[in-house]
């Protein structure tokens, strides 16, 4: 029985947006290279926090979500969603190879009268310059033989209160009839469309909404590096600035920028920038200034412990939460993992406990997480709060610690043993 809709890529986007669609009475099989994936998910096991097994298991039972390791399954389908990955390369450019393979492996079976729409996040020209070349090797003209659009995925992993339903989806096609057809696909699960007018726009406006939040956090992190020299709080100002009930949005500063998106997405636009003579100097300054966080965090953790006649050599740093963001496990891109780097290399000593986060051996780091024992914490030379979060009782730990350097303002400030941005 063929399915309506084959996904490409069965990650943190394509599995929760299968499951959107299998939900909606749409059949969706996942192509996924690799096995493991494919294996969970005919158990019926889900592999993504966002998405409960008892979500993922009944679709797989009755037979509505499928998973295969063979791209050839693609011509049985209607509509094909790519979701892979767009990294940076080593010298800090866009890969989009995993698009250009994942169009290739499409073209030898794509048939007269398909959907094929781009969901990854990558920079404007990408759908007409590479994706349709590529996908045209299949004898079929772009829009014309078959449909092709852009719709910018906005999965956000670990958020509640927005699903794949109530999160407004942009689509842009290469002709208006890609569009309509791509929006009429994902009306099945999704209650918002916005058209936009070509696939460049739509994969700008994800840039847009990315940069947006580098830039921005950016613009703080300076902030607290100037407070800190006029002697001012930062969290102090930033909360008072938050009361104007318009024209502001609030963003805090903290150790440097992590993830896989924010640090990331901007270098595709600054990249294709430069491809039209063009310098994106608030994207350049933004990642500047975000990846200097994580050097002047090493400079207030060496002044606090300066404060009690202890230096970083030798000193014993309890590192609190590691993954990238709070009450997530993810820990690419994590400052915190820089930070740990940079306090190691002065000849500290360190631990860290991180719930989400058992080790960090994937991060060239031989480190466990240690439980937050009266041992752990009162060894330690100094504690520092590097990702907050939930369930944690930062003030009893306050009490119990030597010292405390926290970077989210996580922490009561109890008296002078606690140090912040
Ligand atoms: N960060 C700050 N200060 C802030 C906000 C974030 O230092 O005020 C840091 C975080 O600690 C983290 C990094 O920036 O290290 C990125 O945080 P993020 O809140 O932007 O979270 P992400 O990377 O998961 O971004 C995702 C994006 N979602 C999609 O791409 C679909 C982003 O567009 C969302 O706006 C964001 O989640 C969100 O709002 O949670």
């Amino acid at each position: 029985m063929a399915s309506d809709i084959a996904i490409i890529g069965a990650g943190y986007v394509g599995l929760p947006l299968g499951v959107a669609f299998g939900k909606a009475d749409a059949t969706v099989h996942f192509i996924d290279s690799d096995e493991a994936k494919v294996h969970a998910i005919a158990a019926g096991e889900s592999y993504i926090a966002d998405v409960p097994d008892a979500d993922l298991r009944p679709l797989v039972e009755a037979g509505t979500l499928t998973a295969g390791t063979d791209p050839a399954a693609v011509a049985e389908v209607r509509s094909i969603l790519i979701c892979v990955p767009t990294p940076l390369s080593e010298n800090r450019e866009p890969d989009v190879s995993i698009i250009a393979a994942a169009a290739g492996a499409i073209a030898p079976h794509l048939q007269r009268g398909q959907l094929v729409v781009l969901e990854s996040t990558t920079y404007p020209g990408t759908t007409r310059e590479l994706l349709a070349p590529v996908l045209e090797r299949s004898g079929l003209v772009a829009g014309v033989d078959f449909h092709l659009a852009m719709s910018p995925e906005r999965i956000d992993p670990g958020r509640t209160d927005f699903t794949v339903r109530t999160t407004p989806k942009v689509v842009g096609g290469l002709t208006p009839a890609c569009a309509e057809r791509a929006a009429e696909l994902y009306r099945l699960c999704v209650d918002t469309i916005v058209p936009v007018s070509s696939p460049d726009a739509a994969e700008l406006v994800k840039l847009l909404e990315n940069i947006f939040r580098s830039v921005n956090i950016a613009l703080v992190n300076e902030l607290a590096v100037l407070c800190h020299r006029l002697g001012l709080d930062v969290w102090e100002v930033i909360d008072a600035a938050a009361t104007k009930p318009y024209g502001f949005m609030r963003f805090t500063p903290g150790p440097g920028l992590g993830g896989h998106c924010i640090p990331i997405d901007p270098f595709y636009l600054s990249w294709r920038a430069r491809q039209f003579d063009f310098q994106t100097e608030f994207i350049e300054l933004a990642g500047k200034v975000n990846t200097s966080m994580p050097y002047f965090c090493v400079e207030r953790i060496s002044h606090a412990l300066n404060s009690v006649r202890k230096a970083v050599n030798g000193s014993r740093i309890l590192v609190l939460g590691v993954s990238y963001k709070p009450n997530v496990g993810d820990v690419r891109e994590s400052p915190a993992v820089k930070l740990i780097e940079l306090l190691g290399a002065l000849g500290a000593s360190i631990a860290y406990h991180d719930p989400h986060v058992p080790d960090l051996r994937d991060e060239g780091l031989d480190l466990r997480s240690v439980p937050l024992d009266d041992d752990a914490v009162e060894r330690a030379d100094i504690l520092c709060v590097v990702t907050a979060h939930s369930g944690i009782d930062y003030g009893d730990l306050a009490a119990r610690a030597q010292l405390v350097f926290d970077f989210r303002n996580a922490v009561p400030r109890i008296d002078e043993r606690v140090h912040t941005l």
